[in-house]
């Protein structure tokens, strides 16, 4: 079947790009295009084109996997093929249905007219994949659209609703039905315009849009000044605004000549490598190489918590989001009234912010039915367990959900640390026990680390990884250990940062530079964020259940214990490794770097110079080195499911591709080496992994695995 389907309604021409699963702009489509172009621009049968997708959407774009090669000799780029789409003298409509994204809006743009179905989804993301629209995007986006609407959308790469799209004038006609029904419309409006007689309404040509930049020429600085922020470290944003601005500046010939060449600056970068490295590994964490696709699932109809907390009424939103009904269980009714209350509170909060409307909060406060009893999730589909810490407490609560629950109900845990395998033997089902690691807040961050144990079924792993995607999270399967991948590997880069502040760095040198490195904050922010005394408490138990002594031969929490003892347990008391008097920006205090230098003195540390550069090896490195040792030991299943983990459970930088591809940029003998000369100078804990160190031998990446 060739890849683009022509068929005749009447005099005119409808092409149907045909590859699945995405209609990606591949070569053989672009070959079809083309080929269809030449044709029917003389053929004098035909007095007008429409252009479609065959299947579920109209197109996504380019063809990703291709990036990097070269295409055959013959098979012209997309946009001398959108060129001469553009150019046809007979009317060219789109009819879009379900996704135009990238190449696929940049398609829609080439055409003279865009007939949209419903629930179509339509946008130009190159910039998450760290490029910029390339086929013309940037210049007939902003003429169609308008200058501002342009950089909103190119910058952010956010896919708009079609009624946004029609309001933005990107779309004519909005068409109600289905696919045909769009079609027919399409065709029809082709027909109108042929029989009209006009020359086309070209997008290129039109300058309707470029007007506010002419008012206004300084639009684009002040917005290169607004996304400072989030665009730190990256290129391809600033490159989409150059781009944008060529359009506002330059004649439309130029203009697409400029955007090429910005285009390929930016496609081998490893900025580009390392987000097209992120959008397939979200793809593939789903994969579970033993539970394959047809595995059986369970229905998920309605869902319990146990614990109405900050984590446990952070879940019960989650699945009032999705639309299922969650029971939430306290012991006690004020527990329970008090939690409530607080899930009322935040549902508020994004109703004020006007987020959310006050209809979809009554909706979903609705779904959320408090209880007291455990005897109220006999009939419950799935059950999540986020109570106190403490195995003996889990194992006893575990055994009565064995009891109270229906036979072939999931049993869940929302351990951060415990062994699920332990958990799930106080039942006498463990097959039906799973983990399933929110991460705080649990209504808001999109990783979910579910933790099969020995015995969990293919069945209920694959209802878990498929709920995941129901309730908008990114599901990550991970094996059995203290602290899954996530934190176990977090555990190293708050060691090696408390470490530096001994050493003779201060908090706030950390924290920038890890911020400049692309994370959302630093590790002292984070701690502040995430309240000092919950490590306090790990570690004293930690402690107590060594003997007396700390886990490690030097021990990381000198200093932070004593901020705990003065009650600095971070943002909620308004002090913490910052001080937060001006709300939530962390401000230096000269309080703790007077604890930080006193603490140096005391341990006989004399306090050095520590480069930014070290800063990032020292707090980097090891993260990534446990990283490898979780993939030896097969926790992980990939290294791109341990970058997946840290772009969605802690804000690793997108365009840095998560710690395991970015190690590869860096060179694994590089990190290797680093770690074999901290283990001499810090000490054992630092060791290299057998796997960094085998990898690095021989020249290999993480990649390669
Ligand atoms: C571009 O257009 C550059 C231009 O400016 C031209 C320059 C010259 N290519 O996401 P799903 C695969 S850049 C290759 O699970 P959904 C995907 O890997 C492009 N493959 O489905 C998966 O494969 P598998 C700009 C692609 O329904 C399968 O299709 N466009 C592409 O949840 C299903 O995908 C974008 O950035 C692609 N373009 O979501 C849009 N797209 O089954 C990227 C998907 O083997 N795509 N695949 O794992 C998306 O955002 C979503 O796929 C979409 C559908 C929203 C369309």
């Amino acid at each position: 079947m060739s890849a683009v389907i022509e068929e005749r309604r009447g005099r005119i021409a409808l092409l149907k790009l045909n590859n699945p699963p995405v209609n990606g702009l591949g070569w053989p489509v672009r070959e079809g295009l083309d080929a269809a172009i030449v044709r029917l621009k003389d053929d004098p049968e035909v007095d007008g084109v429409v252009v479609t997708g065959d299947g579920r959407m109209f197109c996504a774009g380019a063809d990703i996997r291709e990036f990097g090669t070269t295409p055959p000799e013959h098979v012209r780029r997309l946009p001398e093929i959108l060129d001469d789409l553009e150019a046809l003298d007979k009317p060219v409509v789109a009819a879009v249905h379900g996704v135009a994204a990238g190449g696929g809006l940049e398609l829609a743009l080439g055409c003279h007219h865009r007939v949209c179905g419903p629930k179509t989804k339509l946008g130009l993301p190159e910039v998450t994949l760290g490029i910029l629209p390339g086929a013309g995007g940037t210049q007939r986006l902003p003429r169609v659209a308008g200058v501002g609407k342009a950089l909103e959308m190119i910058v952010s790469g956010r896919l708009v609703s079609e009624k946004e799209a029609a309001k933005a004038g990107i779309v004519d006609e909005l068409v109600e039905g289905d696919v045909e029904a769009v079609i027919d419309a399409a065709v029809k409006k082709a027909e109108a315009l042929a029989a009209a007689g006009e020359p086309p309404r070209r997008s290129g040509e039109r300058t309707d849009g470029l007007q506010e930049a002419k008012d206004n020429p300084g639009l684009f600085d002040e917005f290169r000044k607004s996304m400072a922020k989030r665009a730190r470290g990256m290129n391809a944003p600033y490159a989409c605004v150059r781009c944008v601005e060529a359009a506002a500046t330059m004649a439309l010939a130029e203009g697409l000549k400029f955007e090429r060449a910005e285009f390929m600056k930016l496609v081998n970068e490893v900025e580009a490598k390392s987000m097209r490295h992120a959008f397939f590994a979200e793809r593939e964490v789903a994969k579970v190489p033993d539970v394959p696709a047809d595995t059986p699932t369970r229905p998920i109809q309605n869902a319990g918590v146990i614990g109405c907390g900050t984590m446990g009424g952070g879940i019960a939103m989650v699945f009032a989001n999705a639309g299922i009904p969650v029971t939430v269980v306290e012991a006690e009714q004020a527990a329970l009234d008090a939690g409530l209350e607080k899930i009322r509170g935040n549902y508020a909060a994004t109703v004020s912010k006007g987020r959310l409307s006050q209809e979809e909060m009554d909706k979903r406060m609705g779904l959320i039915t408090g209880v007291t009893d455990l005897v109220e999730l006999a009939a419950t589909d799935i059950v999540i367990e986020a109570v106190f810490e403490n195995m003996d407490v889990k194992k006893e609560l575990f055994a009565k959900l064995d009891s109270v629950c229906k036979p072939g109900a999931i049993l869940a845990t929302n351990t951060s640390t415990l062994d699920v395998n332990e958990i799930a033997s106080a039942t006498s089902r463990p097959a039906d026990v799973i983990g399933t690691h929110f991460f705080s807040p649990a209504n808001v961050m999109r990783l979910l680390e579910n933790v099969r144990g020995e015995q969990t079924s293919a069945e209920i792993i694959a209802t878990v990884m498929k709920l995941s995607k129901t309730l908008g999270k990114v599901g990550v399967l991970v094996g059995v250990c203290h602290g899954f991948v996530g934190n176990r590997m977090l555990h190293q880069y708050l060691r090696e940062a408390m470490f530096l502040i001994e050493e003779g760095a201060l908090p706030q040198d950390v924290d920038r530079v890890i911020y400049e490195f692309g994370l959302p904050m630093g590790p002292f922010a984070m701690c502040d964020l995430a309240g000092n005394d919950v490590g306090w408490r790990v570690r004293q138990e930690q402690i107590k259940n060594n003997g007396g002594k700390p886990t490690n031969a030097r021990y990381s929490g000198t200093v932070a214990d004593k901020i705990c003892e003065m009650g600095r347990f971070g943002q909620k008391t308004g002090k913490g490794w910052f001080s937060y008097e001006n709300g939530r920006t962390p401000m230096p205090d000269p309080e703790i770097e007077a604890i930080i230098k006193e603490t140096s003195a005391e341990l006989g540390i004399e306090r050095r110079e520590i480069s930014d550069q070290e800063i990032l090896e020292r707090c980097l490195y090891p993260l990534v080195n446990e990283g490898a040792k979780i993939l030896d030991e097969g926790i992980a299943m990939r290294a791109s499911d341990v970058d997946v983990v840290w772009m969605h459970g802690y804000g690793f930088p997108r365009h840095r591709g998560g710690p395991m591809f970015w190690a590869d940029t860096v060179g694994l003998k590089t990190i290797a080496e680093a770690m074999q000369r901290f283990e001499k100078e810090h000490g054992p804990w630092m060791a290299p992994s057998p796997l960094l160190v085998r990898l690095a031998d021989e020249g290999k990446g993480f990649g390669d695995l």
